[in-house]
């Protein structure tokens, strides 16, 4: 009926403002209808109000578990403006309700207390409350829903003027519905914490980044965790290489068909791999020669490869594999100073093997191979939500290299290379970026990861190939070390060898020397000139176009023979014509790989 004297419900459990806004109702002649508590406090302050029972005909009941949840009450708020609404409040005898204002228990303060117990927080699940304020949202095109206190001085005043517009009760109920999304997402953390923290799907961690991170947690809302914790316990940036590792090992396998592996630190992979056949020179290389069965275990000459390209990088690594762990795998691993491991699967003797290391702390993670996440990703920096669909874009050795820039002549890619573009491309989908990565024989062999600038990426990938092609070298190989020399120490020596960062005197060549039954020569330039040229047919692939045509350079000075990386940049055709004068295939990747 217009004209119609209009009506508030007002059911506030902070009282802030209220007595202000109950005046400025009465000012603008609105009849208030209030809850027990809300009722008194305006009542005792001397302005007319109503108790909600005057319209509900029923008295608070359940020691306030029920106060506003009546038809008389949400009939009047949801019904709109059609004659059968009308209709219908009118045979109910129920008015229209113009205006709520609510806000809810304090759920969050309760929990937040020490020692809360269920039966409190129980108590403080506002469900009268709620209701009034997703039914005054629901219905916004009509009814004002208030849930802020910070909100009644500017209703006012568009009350005064006659009307609340719509782009406010649009905004009120925006901020409403936020309001009940807040409120629950407190109670379902709160109740997970309680009913679903035995790491099913909610994970208590020790810490966060750093030991002072507390509290920290790792939960999924939808169902379980699609992993399990074997042995140890994961910590947060264990999970973040584990979560990055996984799904980088899963499409290494699904774009080549052999078991991956992938050796990873600090949210970068240091080495990633397919299991091929092993040679002498590579078992040495990469300390498995006394592994038995690695013969013929693929995933064991998988991870033998992702972790012995860049063995400095992957000490203290979280490993993941692609298949079923088996006793070779595992015994590698047992060898290695490593923090976990994630698959999914262990074979019984496998597991015994892990569970036995680092005093039984060692990380033995397994995961749903068929788990496949939502398409969109959230997370929080400095209190703002980005959100973004997944990076869940493919590459395929047969789809994603075809696109051949230099040279003209249009034939295809080798085999082999096309291979060692996709592991290098798909290795860089789970790098942080800027990176470049280099690929020979199915596994990368210099990665260069989270540099500002693309060519200190270029760089320092192509001083890891190199360093890794070095240890291939005749006077690597034949290194004499002392008895009990440990592996890490023997790693650490290689590199100051054959980066040629060789000690030259005092205690610091004494700590060099100790290792070695023999102590080696230093490389010349001339002897490192000579074996690096015996590098060929190596791939390279970055996340991002190549800016300059420095890259191209330094690249092939790696034995790089294939490039592929996105195209746009305003150098595009000086980077593709210096490729082609150095006999480099030049190949159009065309997504851009970044990642953080
Ligand atoms: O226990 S309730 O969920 N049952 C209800 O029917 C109900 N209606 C409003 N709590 C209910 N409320 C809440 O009471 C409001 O959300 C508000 O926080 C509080 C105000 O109570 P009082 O007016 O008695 O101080």
């Amino acid at each position: 009926m217009a004209g119609a004297q209009k009506i508030a419900i007002v059911s506030v459990y902070d009282k802030t403002g209220l007595l202000d806004l109950a005046k400025g109702l009465v000012a603008q002649n609105v009849r208030i209808l209030a809850s027990g508590g809300t009722s008194r406090m305006i009542r005792e302050s001397g302005f007319p109000v109503e108790d909600v029972s005057a319209i509900t005909k029923a008295p608070e009941m359940l020691g306030g578990r029920v106060k506003t949840l009546h038809p008389s009450v949400h009939a009047g708020i949801l019904a709109r403006d059609l004659e059968s609404d009308e209709k219908d409040l009118a045979d109910q005898n129920i008015n229209k309700v113009d205006y709520v204002v609510c806000n809810l228990y304090p759920f969050k303060e309760t929990v937040a207390k020490v020692n809360v117990s269920i039966p409190e927080a129980v108590e403080e699940v506002d469900i009268g409350g709620v209701t009034l304020i997703r039914a005054a949202a629901k219905n916004h095109k009509r009814v004002t829903i208030l849930s802020d206190p910070n909100d009644y001085a500017g209703f006012l005043k568009e009350l005064e003027q006659g009307e609340i517009t719509e782009a406010s009760r649009n905004g009120y109920a925006l901020k409403a519905f936020e309001h009940t999304a807040d409120y629950d997402t407190a109670i379902s953390d709160f109740f997970r914490k309680e009913y679903a923290g035995n790491g099913d799907q909610y994970l208590p961690l020790r810490y966060g980044a750093n030991p002072h991170q507390k509290p920290a947690a790792a939960f999924t809302t939808d169902g379980k965790l699609p992993f399990k914790t074997l042995s140890g316990a994961p910590g947060y940036i264990n999970l973040l290489d584990a979560l990055n590792a996984w799904p980088l090992v899963k499409e290494l396998k699904a774009a080549t068909g052999k078991p991956a592996a992938a050796s990873f630190k600090h949210v970068s992979p240091a080495g990633a791999a397919i299991g091929l056949p092993l040679s002498e020179d590579e078992r040495k290389v990469y300390m498995v020669a006394d592994i038995p069965g690695i013969e013929t275990s693929g995933l064991a000459q998988a991870y033998a490869r992702a972790r012995g390209a860049d063995r400095m990088s992957s000490f203290g690594d979280v490993i993941a594999l692609s298949d079923i762990v088996d006793v070779p795998t595992a015994s590698i691993i047992s060898k290695e100073v490593s923090d976990g491991v994630i698959a999914p699967g262990y074979e019984d003797a496998a597991l015994e093997l892990l569970k036995k290391k680092k005093g039984g702390k060692y990380l033995v993670l397994q995961i749903d191979p068929d788990y496949n996440p939502g398409p969109t990703e959230t997370r929080t920096v400095y209190g703002i939500n980005l959100q973004q669909h997944r990076n869940d874009v493919e590459i395929s050795a047969a789809k994603s290299f075809n696109s051949i820039l230099t040279p003209k002549d249009g034939a295809p890619l080798p085999e082999n290379a096309a291979r060692d573009l996709a592991i290098a491309t798909i290795t860089l989908k789970y790098t942080q970026s800027n990176s470049v990565c280099y690929a020979f024989n199915g596994q990368v062999i210099g990665l260069g990861a989270g540099q500002q600038s693309r060519i200190h990426c270029t760089r320092l990938a192509g001083d890891k190939a190199d360093n890794w092609w070095m240890r291939f070298h005749s006077r690597v190989l034949g290194i004499k070390w002392k008895k009990g020399a440990k592996r890490p120490d023997k790693s650490n020596a290689i590199d100051l060898l054959v980066s040629g960062q060789l000690p030259k005197d005092g205690a610091e060549r004494e700590a060099f020397e100790a290792i070695f039954e023999e102590v080696p020569a230093a490389f010349t330039a001339e002897e490192r000139e000579a074996w690096m040229k015996q590098l060929t047919g190596v791939s390279v692939s970055s996340d991002a176009f190549f800016p300059f045509i420095d890259n191209v350079f330094r690249a092939a000075r790696s034995g790089v023979k294939y490039i592929a990386a996105p195209t746009g940049s305003q150098n595009d055709s000086a980077v593709f014509q210096t490729a082609e004068s150095l006999g480099i295939t030049f190949v159009e990747q065309s997504i851009r790989l970044f990642h953080h």
